[in-house]
């Protein structure tokens, strides 16, 4: 948004298995669901990787021997930033839908949840980042409001063919302790404003705006090899880490 290129980590969450329709092509591969992301510092707090349901992803091999899931227009960002297989190169090997992702068993880095699984979330953007929304509830209010309607609501569950065992045990972690908003900043302050749903939008604007800045200025890291320092300072030392174990990359739109 605004002018010049907004900088995102990409992180890489790794297909424990894959949808029916890849299992063919993809078997022996190293598959990634790609999430964009302006908070590395929250990875710790991980419980699931979010799709669109009705979005239309694509399978695109990158440098390597990677293969990612994304949209097709993150692909084409990436064949420019030198991603790709071959520079400004991206074809779609295979397309897959947002529906098939879902339920798939993930290994997402950082988090202390030894997989984690991919849910629908229906507000997410396929003209923005990856299309791919890797879930942090604790300190993102969209997160937490459909992390929360999938475990409370039957129906949504139904909708979408979603389990409980895949949404129910993953409870918010706490990451980051925000003085006057606790160490789950996003579960409070959808609680106090009484957000209803992810669909509530001006509400759901309104507490990110609040605990993103509140967070990166006040914000204290509760665990991790940055415990006790401020968010500010922990951010770019994360990032380093995680692009460093090969867990993360970086990407301009
Ligand atoms: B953030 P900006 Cl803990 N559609 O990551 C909807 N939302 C998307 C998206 C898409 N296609 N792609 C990325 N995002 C989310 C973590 C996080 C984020 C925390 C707190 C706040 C926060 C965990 N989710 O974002 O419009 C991603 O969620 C608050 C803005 O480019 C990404 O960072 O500013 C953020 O929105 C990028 O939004």
């Amino acid at each position: 948004e605004g002018v010049g290129p907004q900088e995102y980590t990409l992180i890489k969450i790794r297909c424990l298995e894959l949808p029916a329709s890849m299992q063919e092509k993809f078997a022996d591969k190293t598959v990634f669901l790609v999430a964009a992301t302006l908070r590395p510092e929250t990875m710790y707090g991980q419980t699931n990787c979010y799709v669109l349901p009705e979005g239309e992803y694509g399978v695109f091999e990158m440098i390597n021997n990677e293969y990612y899931v994304c949209s097709e227009r993150s692909a084409r960002n990436m064949s420019f930033q030198n991603m790709t297989k071959e520079h400004k190169q991206y074809p779609c090997l295979q397309k897959v839908s947002g529906q098939e992702l879902i339920g798939l068993k993930l290994k997402a880095p950082l988090t202390k949840y030894e997989y984690v699984y991919a849910l629908p979330m229906t507000t997410i953007s396929m003209f923005k980042g990856t299309g791919i929304v890797t879930s942090v509830p604790s300190d993102a209010p969209d997160d937490w409001a459909a992390l929360r309607d999938l475990q409370t609501k039957k129906g949504l569950r139904e909708k979408y063919n979603v389990l409980e065992e895949w949404c129910n045990p993953f409870e918010p972690i706490p990451i980051i302790e925000i003085p006057g908003f606790g160490n789950m900043a996003a579960v409070k302050l959808v609680e106090e404003m009484k957000i209803q749903s992810q669909k509530d939008k001006d509400k759901l604007t309104e507490a990110k705006d609040k605990v993103y800045l509140k967070g990166f200025y006040e914000g204290v890291m509760l665990l991790g090899p940055c415990a006790n320092m401020k968010v500010q300072d922990a951010k770019p030392i994360v990032r380093k880490q995680l692009i460093d174990n090969n867990e993360a990359a970086v990407y301009y739109e």
